[in-house]
């Protein structure tokens, strides 16, 4: 199908307008469509009397209130989502058939979920955790999932240990604490007892697990897929997203403090910047490998413990996804979405990464219990905009009104259909990879290594970068009560680097181990997020203002900004207009109560005149706390002042001019660069 005959990248929003209903203006009924005459109070007998078991219509509303909830995700319970398009930049058919990635003329509606992993669907955003990255494309062949992580590798090789970490990391079960946290004993005790977890621990510490953004973080498909082509020919293939907008992190101070301030900040970022059109873009990469090439590592290519050097393996960047479209309404899109890794199209297929594997039965299975029986496929979330018919029936919740006596195959009655398609017609036919060998409860050989790769994280990281991580396992290990725990998790690690293991330990106060890696392994300069992209567009600047700032120079520093696509929002001491030194006037959009420099990439202090105590006193507050989490900070005219007060005038990253253009330019750039590692920090 093309465009002309109905598929187009508006195939899903035209399927959900069938559902969705706009009450207002519109007389209340009951779910009977009883017209109702009143709704606030219960049939009594008499005005002072006792409730009647006959007022169907308080039984009815109290009961569909009492069973709104549905069981939480076991993992990823908390996240948001949005709709957007997928386009491919050019035909991938040398290596897969799958029609959507065939032709760059045609774009593929998609449904994205982001979430943390441990903490529950109430929790805060910006918790040091993995966060999902699942996408759902409503292709012309049914609809395929891709659901990866922010992270490209696991904690663990083999699906059947999956419980026991998840058991360790959520609270503890005695006392439900900690929430959406990995800072307490079990998970430290069973990462230093199943020491494949090492590399995605590395991870875990790093940078890369306190996103500033959904906008800006990678996603990885992690398991190990098979592209499969019009030839039958396989490739092995592991998929990537790289946001347009680089991948950028927040500093661990920033991240507990929005907890506090914003526990919604990750979904409100994402939302205002699709409202604002701000859309947010990732462009798909995959990693490709021939089957004759299948053992030609020095790790096994079905690790999901294992990455595929980006400097080894280049990543071929073959598409672009645009999310344009918030849902309409959280709980039947984002809650009800159910995703999973089997939802596949002919020219994808698997491969035998045991974690895999073990995915494959788990989603459905989940999915069962959350959303109450096997039918879940017919809401509208996860309908898919191609037709779909089979022999299954009935079940809970079942909308689709299957006509006629036939519920069985093979049949006379109707012509024996429906009828399953040959591979030429469309028929998804799994690849046909030879397998041999005994039933056996193991693991391979060459699953065995847990620290090379850990290493080579290490090792990839800048300066800064590795100063996150010891601060991350300092931290985290310093909220483990017991001594062994910690002392366990020190020797482990001495295995990736003998520094990390040696400074943490003296910061927490375990013994340093006698031995360990300190060797250089090869680095990967792919996995620093220093040689990401850098750009201004979309930073929130707080622009600290009041009565008496320098109108017409002031509005053409902002109006430059916003030309740069940074979104330059005002705080005073009080909401309302402030007025320039021209007689212009500027709305204010928050105070120094409402709002917190946490919430900001950079701060612009300008000020203005007669400025009270407690204006100054915050003003400081503001511009110290941002100085501290290496924010790039601005300031003109009276703003000079802040900065001399504060001692930060001369630092890296804050930028003071008298020529509004220079300031300006110097100021983007800073945005642009994100942090300023090289700022002295006393
Ligand atoms: Fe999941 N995972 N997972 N996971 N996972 C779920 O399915 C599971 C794994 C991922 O936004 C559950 O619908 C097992 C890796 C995302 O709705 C559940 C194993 C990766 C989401 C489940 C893994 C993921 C889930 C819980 C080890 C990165 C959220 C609710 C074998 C590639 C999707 C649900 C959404 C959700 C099982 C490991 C990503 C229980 C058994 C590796 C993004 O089925």
């Amino acid at each position: 199908m093309s465009k002309k005959d109905g598929f187009n990248e508006n195939s899903k929003n035209e399927q959900l307008e069938q559902f969705r209903s706009d009450d207002s203006g519109k007389t209340m009924t009951t779910n009977q469509g009883l017209k109702v005459s009143e709704d606030e109070f219960s049939l009594k007998a008499g005005e002072r009397g006792p409730t009647l078991m006959e007022d169907f219509h308080f039984r009815e509303k109290m009961t569909h209130f009492d069973h709104e909830r549905i069981p939480e995700r076991i993992v990823h319970a908390r996240g948001y989502a949005a709709h957007g398009e997928f386009e491919v930049y050019e035909s991938m058919k040398e290596f897969t058939k799958a029609g959507f990635l065939q032709d760059p003329a045609k774009k593929t509606p998609v449904f994205v979920r982001f979430s943390t992993v441990a903490g529950s669907k109430g929790s805060a955003e910006t918790v040091r955790d993995a966060r999902g990255f699942a996408t759902k494309f409503y292709t012309e062949e049914g609809n395929y999932d891709l659901v990866g992580n922010n992270i490209p590798v696991f904690f663990i090789q083999d699906a059947m240990k999956f419980p026991d970490l998840v058991h360790a990391l959520k609270p503890e079960p005695h006392n439900e604490i900690p929430q959406a946290a990995s800072a307490h004993d079990t998970f430290w005790d069973f990462v230093a007892n199943n020491q494949e977890s090492a590399h995605m621990v590395m991870w875990a510490m790093s940078d890369r697990a306190i996103p500033r953004s959904f906008r800006m973080m990678e996603g990885f498909g992690v398991n190990t897929f098979r592209f499969v082509n019009d030839q039958g020919k396989a490739h092995f293939v592991k998929f990537h997203w790289k946001p347009v907008l680089g991948t950028h992190s927040l500093v661990w101070d920033e991240a507990q403090k929005i907890n506090g301030k914003d526990p919604d900040f990750h979904r409100r970022d994402l939302f205002d910047s699709i409202e604002n059109g701000d859309y947010p873009e990732y462009e798909l990469g995959v990693q490709l490998l021939s089957e004759e090439d299948e053992f030609k590592f020095d790790f096994d290519i079905l690790d999901p413990t294992k990455l595929w050097p980006e400097e080894d393996v280049p990543v071929k960047i073959v598409g672009k996804m645009t999310l344009n479209r918030n849902v309409d309404n959280v709980f039947a899109e984002t809650e009800q979405v159910a995703f999973h890794p089997g939802h596949v199209v002919p020219g994808i297929d698997f491969s035998n990464d045991p974690l895999l594997q073990g995915r494959l039965f788990s989603y459905t299975d989940t999915q069962l219990l959350r959303l109450g029986g096997p039918n879940f496929h017919e809401l509208p979330i996860n309908r898919p905009v191609c037709p779909f018919q089979n022999n299954q029936r009935d079940g809970f919740g079942r909308q689709t009104i299957n006509k006629g006596p036939v519920s069985y195959h093979k049949n006379s009655i109707a012509q024996n259909t429906p009828m399953p398609a040959s591979e030429s017609e469309g028929g998804y036919v799994h690849y046909q990879e030879k397998m041999e060998g005994r039933k056996v409860r193991k693991r391979s050989e060459s699953f065995k290594d847990h620290f090379s790769q850990a290493a080579l994280f290490w090792h990839s990281m800048s300066k800064p970068e590795q100063e996150h991580i010891k601060e991350a396992f300092s931290f985290e290990l310093g909220k483990v009560e017991r001594k062994s725990v910690q002392q366990q998790v020190i020797d482990m690690f001495a295995n990736v680097s003998m520094e990390l293991a040696r400074e943490v330990a003296e910061a927490i106060g375990a013994s340093v181990p006698t031995g360990g890696r300190s060797e250089a392994a090869k680095s990967s300069p792919a996995l620093s997020q220093e040689n990401t992209a850098k750009k201004p567009s979309t930073r929130k600047v707080g622009v600290v203002i009041s009565d008496g700032y320098n109108g017409s120079e002031v509005s053409e520093v902002l109006q430059s900004l916003t030309a740069q696509g940074i979104q330059a929002e005002l705080i005073s001491d009080k909401l309302g207009k402030r007025k320039g030194t021209d007689g212009t006037e500027l709305e204010v959009d928050h105070t120094f109560l409402t709002a917190d420099s946490v919430l900001f990439d950079a701060l612009y202090a300008v000020g203005g005149q007669d400025l009270s105590k407690k204006f100054v006193k915050d003003t400081s507050y503001f511009l110290n706390e941002a100085f501290m989490h290496y924010k790039p900070i601005g300031a003109t005219h009276e703003g000079k002042k802040w900065l001399e007060a504060n001692d930060i005038l001369n630092s890296a990253g804050v930028v003071y001019s008298e020529d509004m253009n220079e300031f300006t330019n110097e100021f983007v750039q800073a945005v642009a660069a994100h942090r300023h590692w090289d700022r002295e920090i006393v």
